[in-house]
């Protein structure tokens, strides 16, 4: 029995010096996990098993082994927490390392995006008449022939009605709207008068395309209808109204026209921004560019939506929002607001 015991320190003793060279080894918490289990575990530890033999001894010798039991189980359960505490220190170290920050590397530029040209003339020119107290609306892209052609005035044998300018989706009913102006008729059925409505958006015309002219492009329309409203407050709304998108200087001249809609009809010509009246290429030497279509509105519209004309009379207007464009920032060729060209786009 003597045997037993001394051979149980001795092995003890070896148990404890293998385990710690190879704790010494250890450079991951992984390792250091399997080597707990390996020692220090519970079920089939190392230690655990030593121990297994215990009942077999005397009890002096149960004494004597099972500190030392004790005194290699403290010993290892110490070396551990030092070990686990030095490998977080490691792990932290490493991940600080590798993870710093050069805060001398140039930043990534975030591109900034802005309004579209057309995108902002339509702004500029919608808000100018919001000032004035218009209401904005926006209409649908798909009419009807009533709202679009009928209720305008627009006889069948119109040249607008033919399929070669209009876009029709089902001839002869439904159409992309060839102006914004079917929403004018749709608010006048839908409200009484005082009405003072401008409609910005996009509108169809199958046409041959070429610098000036594009199959799809922008207006915006106007409408007032009032008990008292006359030719002056048609021509002092849209003088004023191209003084602020053109430059207070502006001089506007009226020029007679004609309109199904309108009766009777003008269009404006503003002296050319460019060269200040004297004459330029833009304005083909005449001094003068026309901005819009205007008049007022025709006692058979007001009658159709269900206005006494006898009573209520208007006005209303029409302007490409790319001419207003092109003539803002002396820009010759249309079809480079739908080019999406970024060398274009960015100048703006
Ligand atoms: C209603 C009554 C009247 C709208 C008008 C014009 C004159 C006009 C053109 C300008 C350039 C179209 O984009 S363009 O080619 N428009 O000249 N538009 S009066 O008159 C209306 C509209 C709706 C109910």
């Amino acid at each position: 029995m003597i045997e037993q015991h001394e051979d149980l320190l001795e092995q003890l003793e070896a148990l404890r010096s293998r385990a710690l060279t190879e704790l010494a080894a250890i450079h991951s918490s992984n390792e250091l996990d399997e080597w707990d289990t390996r020692y220090l575990g519970r079920n089939r530890g190392e230690l655990k098993n030593i121990s297994a033999v215990m009942p077999k001894l005397t009890k002096d010798e149960r004494k004597i082994v099972g500190q030392k039991i004790n005194d290699v189980k403290k010993d290892l359960e110490h070396q551990l927490a030092e070990k686990r505490e030095t490998l977080k220190q490691n792990e932290l170290m490493q991940a600080l390392e590798q993870e710093r920050i050069d805060v001398t590397l140039p930043g990534r530029a975030t591109p900034v995006g802005h309004m579209h040209p057309l995108s902002r003339v339509m702004l500029e020119a919608t808000q100018i008449f919001a000032r004035m107290g218009f209401n904005i609306v926006q209409g649908l892209e798909v009419e009807t022939d009533y709202h679009n052609f009928q209720a305008l005035n627009i006889p069948a044998d119109h040249p607008a009605r033919d399929m070669q300018d209009t876009f029709w989706v089902s001839p002869g009913q439904i159409l992309l709207r060839t102006h914004t102006s079917p929403m004018q008729v749709r608010v006048m059925k839908q409200t009484q008068p005082p009405v003072r409505v401008v409609v910005p958006g996009k509108v169809y015309r199958n046409e041959a395309v070429d610098a000036t002219h594009e199959a799809m492009f922008h207006q915006i329309e106007g409408l007032l209808i009032d008990e008292y409203c006359t030719m002056a407050d048609l021509k002092g709304s849209l003088e004023r109204f191209a003084q602020e998108l053109f430059g207070e200087k502006r001089r506007a001249r009226f020029r007679g026209s004609y309109f199904p809609f309108t009766e009777p009809s003008a269009e404006m010509d503003i002296d050319c921004p460019m060269c200040d009246g004297k004459g330029c290429r833009v304005c083909k030497y005449s001094g003068w560019v026309e901005i819009l279509g205007s008049g007022m509105v025709h006692p058979k519209l007001l009658r159709e939506v269900g206005y006494d004309p006898t009573k209520y009379r208007g006005f209303a207007f029409g302007v490409g929002v790319e001419r207003l464009a092109m003539l803002k920032y002396d820009i010759g060729e249309i079809r480079l607001f739908s080019g999406n060209d970024l060398r274009f786009l960015r100048q703006f």
